[in-house]
């Protein structure tokens, strides 16, 4: 009776994982459920069927123990608890390995409100406008504090960390808006930290997608308009980049056609596997390329001179996902989304 009333106040299911994610939850409070009634049970009718003036007078029981009940109940529950860990490790390593189609966008965290940094340019506040049915790649990072990405509705949850990227992804079910809050203590407003993901179907995805950059307002499923002051944006996230390559100085020093200046070349640089200096191998990710902007000595390319100087403090977040946008786009593999 409990375990259908907490499923009848169950959060609506607006993502795919949503579904595995309760099952395994309905599974856990199950087990409990079950659980809880043996041992009540079983105490009760202790309780009442060796009470003390059914037992012969100054005699209490001596209890040697029950080898065989006694291991046989800590292998049912080293099975219930494998079971639980196995069922939630698949299910965890669905959730961390995004489809190679993955519509990314970048999202950058600040006290107190979010933002969303699309592939052609728009800027979006507390507001992320994601296609029914496609799997979106969020990268994320903070300009600040810890927060924490949660869109209970889709069951899924990220920290986010200043300095670094962590990323979730999802493919939305249902067409309209869900709620995303912040679920890291994050100061003063943090419980104003709020926003929407509004889903569309795919048709009007692409409809809002292909409206003039000025007029950013989405569609809306549910008639009110709730973001319609986003920024003005005039270029592509891989473009903007490219403005950085030209004006902060990266071109006098990195080529974007594979020819080798003072540092190597920027061409099919993303994705591929980097030699350092150290003998240590890394892949060419967004972290990467990250650290390698902001802390160029903290890992050095095999074979080239430690000059590059920082660029901390000289770009914003949206500068530097921006120009991982353009290095990304000068990759074969991931050039053209
Ligand atoms: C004075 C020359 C110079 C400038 C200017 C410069 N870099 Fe570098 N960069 C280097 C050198 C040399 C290396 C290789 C040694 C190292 O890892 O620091 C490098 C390494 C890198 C790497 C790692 C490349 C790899 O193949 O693993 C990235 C990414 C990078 N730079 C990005 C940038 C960006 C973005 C800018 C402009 C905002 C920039 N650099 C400006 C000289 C420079
Ligand atoms: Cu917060």
């Amino acid at each position: 009776m409990i375990a259908l009333l907490l499923m009848q106040w169950r959060l609506p299911q607006a993502s795919n994982f949503a579904p595995g994610v309760d099952k395994l939850f309905d599974f856990v409070l199950w087990i409990s459920i079950i659980s809880f009634a043996i041992i009540v049970l079983g105490a009760l009718y202790f309780l009442i069927f060796y009470r003390r003036n059914k037992i012969p007078e100054n005699m209490s029981l001596y209890i040697t123990g029950h080898t065989k009940l006694e291991s046989g109940v800590a292998l049912l529950l080293t099975v219930i608890v494998m079971v639980i860990f196995w069922w939630g490790w698949v299910d965890y390593k669905e959730m961390k390995r995004a489809p190679s189609d993955s519509l990314e966008i970048n999202v950058i965290a600040k006290q107190w409100l979010w933002q969303f940094q699309y592939a052609d340019g728009r800027l979006l506040t507390n507001e992320l406008v994601v296609p029914k049915g496609k799997p979106v790649k969020l990268i994320m990072t903070s300009e600040d504090v810890l927060h924490s990405f949660f869109a209970p509705t889709f069951r899924v949850k990220q920290d986010i960390i200043p300095n670094t990227y962590t990323s979730l992804w999802f493919t939305a079910t249902v067409v309209g808006d869900q709620p995303i809050y912040c679920a890291e203590y994050c100061g003063t407003a943090h419980s104003g930290m709020l926003g929407i993901i509004r889903v569309l179907e795919p048709d009007d995805f692409e409809a809002w997608q292909m409206a003039p950059l000025a007029s950013q307002t989405p569609p809306t499923p549910s008639g009110t308009i709730l973001n319609g002051d986003a920024a003005p944006v005039i270029q592509n996230l891989a473009e903007q980049g490219k403005v950085f390559y030209v004006t902060k100085g990266c071109s006098a020093c990195h080529s974007v056609d594979g020819g080798t200046l003072v540092g190597p070349s920027f061409k099919n640089l993303f994705g591929r596997d980097v030699e350092l200096a150290d003998g240590k191998k890394m892949s060419a990710d967004e972290n990467y390329i990250r650290e390698s902007i902001m802390e160029p000595q903290k890992k050095l390319v095999k074979g080239f001179p430690s000059v590059m100087p920082t660029f901390k403090g000289q770009l914003s977040d949206t500068d530097v996902n921006s120009i991982i946008a353009f290095i990304k786009s000068l990759s074969a593999k991931e050039g053209g989304h």
